[in-house]
């Protein structure tokens, strides 16, 4: 039981599993793996596909011969296990260059250069079959308020994603572009912050129906923010193109936990609502072991991402399903049709019975019984029912 699957569609990064440990303070406490190794191991496990930054698989300065030898080697690892890469994405924040933005660097030889990424990444994606491309503005962001910087960012950014989806649309390659928000680190304060800024931006751009999300649960979550919602918000505009499965706890540095590790009934809510949305797209671990794991510990923390989320799933199907909880919830949204037919579009006869409306009393003494509701979620949790 919850042994993951293809179907599933679970996915990793190259990053997340190839994570060799460094952090701001220490070294690097694992080897780096190679590419077409990770891909055969996160096939033995189950996962349907991995992802990549574009200096994942190609380092800065290959050469061409070099990139196509890279590019027979992990392809034939995909065709030798089936494993898929539904999404890639430029790196744009490890490059020097890159310091003060990337695509909103205040010099246009950057923005320029990062720009030229983009497309190449976007060719690379295409050649492996990728249908989403990822964008996240780490570096989109600023210590110093003194530049105003601010009030010009937004323009080059969409000026950026504009041009990247016209490039590929001219080329043919049916991109779908899922944007990350994030409010911090490695910028002291990064442009995009949350899931609803960049839900605005997207009404903005030229193309804004080729434009989602890709939300992630440590992001939301270091800002003290509610994942669950942000992601039912990206859901209910359609925008929910990808996602970023993993843990964290609330204003900390970014740690990128094992999914489930750290806030479970967060994770359950959230698994509840990706797998009763309709949502059929990747759920994509950006995580990675502890510093602490050796490569054996690698792949337990991968094992446990997904083990975590289907045993979610499972209980999520049996709360829903529960005879107390469904009684419940039919008494929540119970609806007297007296005040439903003054709901809804707007009419001038409707404003007027409004007007003439009184609330019963009753309305402000009753209980909304979410106590005994929260309890069964946690008891179904605790797998005491
Ligand atoms: C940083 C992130 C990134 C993005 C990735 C694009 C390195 O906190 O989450 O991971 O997810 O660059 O998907
Ligand atoms: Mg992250
Ligand atoms: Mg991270
Ligand atoms: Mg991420």
């Amino acid at each position: 039981m919850y042994e993951p699957r293809p179907e599933h569609k679970f996915t990793f990064g190259l990053w997340t599993v190839g994570n060799i440990g460094r952090d701001p303070f220490g070294e690097a406490v694992r080897a780096r793996l190679e590419p077409d190794y990770v891909v055969h191991k996160l096939a033995e496990l189950g996962a349907y596909g991995v992802n990549l930054h574009d200096e994942d698989l190609i380092p800065r300065g290959t050469s061409p011969t070099e990139r196509a030898a890279i590019l027979r080697r992990f392809k034939k690892a995909l065709e030798e296990t089936g494993l898929k890469v539904p999404m890639v994405t430029a790196n744009l924040f490890s490059d020097p260059a890159f310091k003060d933005g990337a695509l909103t660097s205040p010099d246009p030889w950057v923005r320029a250069y990062a720009l030229k990424k983009s497309l190449e990444t976007m060719d690379l994606g295409a050649e492996l079959g990728a249908q989403i491309y990822v964008v996240w503005p780490g570096r989109e962001g600023a210590e110093v308020e003194a530049t105003g910087k601010a009030q010009k960012a937004w323009g080059w950014f969409r000026e950026a994603l504009n041009f990247m989806a016209a490039y590929s649309e001219d080329q043919g390659y049916g991109y779908r572009f899922a944007l990350e928000p994030k409010p911090n680190e490695p910028r002291g304060d990064i442009y995009l912050p949350t899931v609803g800024s960049m839900l605005a931006l997207i009404g903005t751009l030229e193309r804004p129906h080729l434009f989602g999300l890709n939300p992630e649960f440590a992001h939301e979550t270091m800002a003290g923010l509610n994942f669950v919602h942000a992601v039912a918000q990206a859901l209910d505009a359609g925008k929910l193109f990808h996602i970023d499965l993993n843990d964290q706890r609330m204003s900390r540095f970014d740690q990128d936990l094992r999914f489930g590790a750290e806030n479970l009934k967060a994770s359950f809510f959230l698994v509840d609502l990706l797998e009763h949305s309709g949502y059929d797209g990747p759920r994509h671990f950006d995580a990675h072991a502890l510093r602490t794991e050796d490569e054996v510990g690698v792949w337990a923390f991968a094992r446990g991402c997904m083990r975590t989320y289907l045993i979610l799933k499972e209980k999520a199907r049996a709360f829903r399903e529960d005879p107390e909880v469904k009684a419940l919830l039919d008494e929540y949204y119970r609806a007297d049709p007296e005040p439903l037919a003054l709901l809804g579009p707007y009419s001038p006869e409707k404003a007027q019975k409004l007007k003439a409306l009184t609330l019963p009393e009753v309305r402000r003494s009753r209980g909304y019984a979410l106590e005994a509701l929260d309890q069964l979620a946690v008891e179904h949790l605790l797998g005491v029912r």
